[in-house]
């Protein structure tokens, strides 16, 4: 019997890391080929397939909000579930994964066109803002809608008889009522972890934007604390963004222990914390020919990472200061802020709460590597910057 030497081993992980790396790049290219078959699928199903009009007004939406991201919410559901099934999966398989990847995208299409409108956002993936084009405005919140009803369509073509159809539904649905799901024939029921994905995303807007204040008042800087901030970006980004695409994958790959899903939660939110932070750092300090948008947050008097960090170091003139110019659209206020969080050395307390961050991170991955592959995690790590 020939044992391998370490560094036969060493040889044979790093071809298989090789193997692993060329199946990713052909799975992106999968799921971006799956596109067009996607949007056939949907304009040829009812009842947009008797709407020849609408058809092209969906078509035309779809194109301009779901391309140009990096798609990192929906390849996480594809490589999730490669991870999970070890990458033995059939052709068919594969493309399932690839379709409720896309559904996630369209939640996030869906999530983003409304942001944009509430946030009096510019520009989006380098281009205008969707309610910025086609003379749209508010008209674009029914496009907003309808990019939601377009999340349904894709479970329901590509899953309607799957047996994760219900806990997969569940998932993405904001309906709060929980749910019992009778599996086999032994009449056993279980109750089914389900974490409602739409409905924690528009709380947790709903508490970004009633802790800004409303155009021509003054901010309430009591609102702006670390709780309440902690709150929002747990429910408007954490949820959708990080435990969505691995819940999904996880359902998808037959798993049903809810205990499991739990301890993927726990480790899925405090990135997506991590996420929201970078987020709003580059809203203010990020270079819009990277980031592909124009920052807004101290126009909007958002309780963002930064202003809830320089809060406690202000003497009471600059708070006064911020008073007067948080959350005001002009140039020369919003310079003012900025310049108070120079004076802060925000970036340098960015720079150490993300080195920090990735640390315990990290150490967080460790402790999870005896229940679910760490190599999901570490994906995330890799790749999530903001979109
Ligand atoms: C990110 O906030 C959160 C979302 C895009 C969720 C929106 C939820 C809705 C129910 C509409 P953000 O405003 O900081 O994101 P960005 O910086 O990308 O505009
Ligand atoms: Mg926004
Ligand atoms: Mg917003
Ligand atoms: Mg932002």
């Amino acid at each position: 019997l020939h044992h391998p030497s370490s560094k036969e081993l060493e040889i044979t992980e790093r071809s298989k890391n090789l193997l692993v790396m060329a199946s990713s790049c052909k799975i992106k290219d999968q799921f971006h080929e799956f596109f067009p078959e996607m949007l056939r699928c949907l304009k040829n199903s009812p009842p947009l397939h008797e709407l020849p009009s609408m058809q092209e007004w969906v078509e035309k939406i779809v194109e301009y909000n779901l391309k140009g991201g990096k798609m990192n919410r929906g390849m996480a559901v594809v490589e999730s579930f490669m991870i999970l099934k070890n990458h033995q999966v059939s052709e068919e398989e594969t493309k399932t994964a690839i379709a409720l990847g896309w559904a996630v995208e369209m939640l996030q299409a869906f999530f983003l066109v409304a942001d944009d409108i509430m946030d009096c956002s510019l520009t989006r993936r380098m281009k205008p803002c969707w309610y910025r084009t086609n003379n749209l405005g508010v008209k674009a919140f029914n496009d907003s809608i309808l990019l939601e009803s377009l999340i349904y369509q894709i479970v329901s073509s590509y899953c309607k008889n799957q047996h994760y159809y219900l806990p997969v539904l569940e998932l993405f649905h904001d309906v709060s009522r929980p749910f019992t799901h009778l599996f086999g024939s032994r009449g056993v029921f279980f109750f089914l972890y389900a974490v409602k994905v739409t409905m924690r995303t528009s709380l947790g807007q709903a508490m970004d934007l009633h802790s800004a204040p409303n155009p021509n008042e003054t901010p309430d800087l009591r609102k702006f604390t670390v709780e309440t901030y902690d709150a929002i970006v747990k429910y408007k980004t954490a949820y959708y963004s990080f435990y969505l695409p691995v819940a999904v994958a996880m359902r998808l790959a037959g798993i049903r222990d809810n205990a499991l899903l739990k301890r993927a939660e726990d480790i899925l939110l405090p990135m997506g914390h991590f996420f929201q932070v970078q987020d709003d750092y580059l809203d203010c300090f990020g270079d819009p020919e990277i980031t592909g948008k124009i920052g807004t947050d101290i126009e909007d008097g958002k309780c963002s990472w930064l202003i809830v960090t320089a809060l406690p170091m202000c003497d009471s003139a600059q708070r006064q200061l911020i008073e007067a110019h948080y959350g005001t659209k002009n140039t020369e206020s919003v310079n003012l802020v900025k310049s108070l969080y120079q004076r802060f050395d925000i970036p340098k307390l960015y720079t150490e709460f993300e080195e920090r961050s990735y640390k315990e991170l990290t150490q967080m991955i460790e402790g999870i590597k005896h229940q679910l592959p760490t190599s999901i995690f570490q994906g995330f790590m890799e790749k999530f910057t903001s979109d």
